[in-house]
């Protein structure tokens, strides 16, 4: 992650980070962080690839704080406080659909118009940017990684020893797994052949392609979104 101290700015403004799978929703937190100073009245905006992501909604958490989502690319808001966030303080939450991105990783950006102290004084940010990505089929633990874990996991799950779940991060990593993607057969199910396939693949013996049906399930692999 990058630091607010190698940029130089009186606060820190940052994005969180978020998996959100291709069609599916997900939060980002923007949080305030006091530097050398304190800020105590900000207004910006949050900026997404409109392309990629939807914002549907957005949340004040602040107590004197209120956002805006009806602007593609741009989720605007505003946040106060009277003695200033001399601590890390959660501010708004968006809420965004994955309604573009079927694979990698899109920016999330943050600019600011008005950032001032509690003296009213104007003062700068480090503003840390966030990222949303997702996870391709194979990858159902959440790592951006198609590996042994993930047919381990398949294997667990295919004998009732994991429960499927919807979104990443896992909840819970000893026990769950991201069920939409297990199926890397095209055969539109989650079992042990799915696995098999993943542990052929990590020693070279498949090869991975991103169309389903598979051209040649002898040989191929589907680690598509
Ligand atoms: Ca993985
Ligand atoms: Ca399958």
């Amino acid at each position: 992650m990058p630091q607010a101290d190698a940029q130089g700015g009186d606060f820190e403004l940052s994005l969180t980070s978020a998996v959100i799978l291709d069609g599916q929703t997900g939060d980002v937190t923007l949080v305030v962080s006091p530097g050398a100073s304190a800020a105590a009245a900000l207004e910006g905006a949050i900026n997404y690839d409109a392309g990629e992501l939807t914002a549907l909604s957005c949340t004040a958490i602040a107590p004197v704080a209120s956002c805006n989502v009806d602007t593609p690319g741009s989720v605007l808001y505003t946040a106060i406080d009277p003695q200033g966030w001399t601590e890390a303080t959660d501010l708004i939450s968006v809420t965004f659909e994955n309604t573009g991105l079927p694979a990698g990783e899109a920016s999330l950006t943050i600019s600011t118009v008005i950032a001032v102290d509690g003296n009213a004084a104007d003062i700068t940010p480090d503003e840390v940017p966030g990222v949303v990505s997702t996870v391709t089929h194979g990858d159902v633990n959440c790592d951006n990684t198609v590996s042994v874990v993930d047919a381990l996991l398949i294997a667990q799950f295919s004998v009732g020893n994991r429960t499927g779940v919807n979104s990443c991060p896992l909840g819970d990593p000893l026990t769950q797994i991201l069920e939409p993607t297990i199926d890397v057969n095209c055969d539109g199910s989650a079992s042990i052949v799915d696995a098999l396939l993943i542990a052929q693949y990590s020693v070279g013996n498949r090869t991975a392609t991103t169309t389903c049906p598979l051209a040649d399930p002898l040989t191929q692999i589907y680690l598509g979104a």
